[in-house]
């Protein structure tokens, strides 16, 4: 299978980043981006400068005092417009997804199609910013809570998803008033780009300012400008637990809020019951899907005794029919790692696992060298553990597999739950005590508990986000609108008298 030429990729990175209406002669500069497939240059852009970010940042301050005062459906009116316009381009983002972090086809256009649900959700949401009325213990007396924007939300998102995080985080955040800047992964600018310019078109065509949706490209000193700026309300960071540690405490600092995705270690149970086909589906798109670059990746099984080695065998089976290769191509399933840092992690973590006693069953070298020294493609690699060591406590970001073995079930729900990260998790069981056991208070210490599902794919209905060293923030739906809107307590008294709570007097 042939990787694309520099030439190729750069004019279809060119072709669909202008028809999602970037300008990339404005965009220039000199920082260079290279494509994962070929290990290439795709395209040189100018960084900001901290000034830059601070303007940006007060830019967006002063278009919140208006966007707060906005209807939120009429807010919610523009997210519709930004869905449709993902709609159109749906291609052209995905395309850019590929180039920039490595996606197969499939899963770039997934990731776009989350774009568009969040929007479809958020629309709805901007007639649901509801509180409660809760009863007052004094009579004539309404107690109540309204929910009012928040303020500047900064956005600092990861390469893997390049544009959905971001996504997740602005259509609700626009519902709820607050103007958006956001930090994307130096990986990923064109996708950045494209993505804001549907959205400025969505807000230029019903006449509000562009400063409500602005992006800030550079490293990790553009994001941290804008984590110190006491202008910034919200700080929303995915990326690495190493990320979260400076930027949680650096916000807490000026008593910001934060919201933190950070990373995963998931595990899914085989309970000698499972649907083994099912289970073996399940575990290789999770695993080796998206190259095991998901924070939801699955990176441990933990089979009982009696499934161990026919999950494995079947898992291996799987593996070493995965075709590997360009994402542009139809059939490939599995793309690049994203660079070389990534490939060194994880050789590093393959040669730490055997060396705790791992015995590699599929998978361990890279492929595809010889046609480009600069990408580094992997086959996915199962290693079946004697135990959980220190190397399995570790979030490898790589089609790395673990495969443990248990004997009764609270065993594995405390594996399970001894690493140090509590993002997703699941469970493969026909036995319904045991999934709601998995399930409940004395089960998955994780965030997303899933059952006959792998740990990844989330849909963005529910709340995303899990405990522990993955930061403990939810995002996307139900009710995670919550952490961009401020709420207030309202007491009204129509009684005509001044009756005091807890029954205090204080006669004047
Ligand atoms: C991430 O990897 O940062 O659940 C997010 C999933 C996706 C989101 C992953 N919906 O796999």
């Amino acid at each position: 299978m042939s990787l694309p030429s520099e030439t190729d990729l750069r004019a279809l990175a060119e072709s669909a980043a202008r028809a999602c209406g970037v300008d990339l002669s404005a965009a220039a500069g000199e920082h260079v981006g290279l494509s994962p497939i070929n290990g290439l240059p795709v395209a040189s852009l100018a960084w900001s400068t901290p000034d830059q970010v601070a303007a940006a940042v007060a830019r967006a301050a002063t278009a919140y005092d208006e966007w707060r005062l906005v209807p939120a459906p009429v807010r919610g009116g523009v997210v519709r417009r930004f869905g449709e316009l993902l709609r159109e381009h749906l291609d052209d983002l995905a395309t850019l997804v590929t180039i920039e972090v490595g996606k197969i086809t499939s899963e770039a256009r997934g990731e776009v199609q989350e774009m568009v649900d969040i929007c479809d959700y958020a629309v709805g949401l901007s007639r649901q910013l509801f509180g409660r009325t809760m009863t007052s213990e004094r009579p004539a007396h309404r107690l109540m809570e309204t929910w009012h924007p928040l303020g500047v939300v900064g956005v600092i998102s990861a390469f893997n998803f390049p544009v959905a995080v971001w996504s997740w985080n602005t259509a609700i955040a626009l519902v709820c008033g607050d103007p958006v800047v956001w930090k994307p992964s130096e990986q990923a600018p064109l996708c950045a780009l494209a993505s804001a310019a549907l959205l400025s078109r969505a807000l230029d065509e019903a006449g509000f300012s562009p400063d409500i949706s602005q992006v800030v490209l550079g490293d990790a000193t553009v994001g941290l400008t804008m984590v110190d700026d006491p202008a910034v309300a919200l700080v929303s960071a995915t990326g690495s637990t190493r990320m979260g540690r400076e930027v949680g405490p650096r916000v807490a600092a000026r008593f910001g809020r934060s919201l933190l995705e950070l990373g995963g270690n998931n595990a899914a149970i085989v309970a000698p019951s499972a649907d083994l086909d099912l289970t073996t589906r399940g575990i290789v798109f999770a695993a080796a899907g998206t190259a095991g670059q998901r924070c939801t990746s699955m990176r441990r099984v933990i089979a009982h005794t009696s499934v161990v080695d026919a999950v494995t065998d079947r898992v291996a089976a799987a593996y070493a029919k995965l075709p590997i290769g360009s994402p542009l191509e139809p059939g490939t399933l599995v793309g690049p790692l994203v660079n070389e840092r990534a490939h060194s992690s994880y050789a590093a973590a393959v040669s730490a696992a055997q060396e705790s006693g791992g015995e590699l069953v599929v998978g361990g070298e890279r492929v595809l060298d010889a046609e480009a020294a600069g990408a580094y493609y992997v086959r996915p690699t199962v290693v079946r553990m004697k135990e959980q060591s220190e190397v399995v406590h570790t979030e490898t970001f790589a089609p790395l597999l673990y495969v443990m073995a248990y004997d009764d079930l609270d065993e594995a729900i405390a594996l399970n739950n001894a690493v140090p990260q509590g993002l997703s998790s699941s469970i493969f069981t026909q036995d319904q005590a045991e999934a709601e056991l998995f399930m409940s208070a004395a089960g998955s210490d994780c965030g997303i508990v899933n059952v006959n599902i792998g740990t990844s794919g989330a849909e963005i209905g529910g709340a995303f986000g899990g405990e522990k060293e993955t930061g403990g923030g939810r995002e996307s739906g139900s009710d995670a609108w919550r952490a961009y809107m401020r709420r207030a307590t309202n007491t009204v008294n129509y009684s005509g008298d001044l009756p005091l709570a807890q029954g205090v007097t204080f006669d004047v």
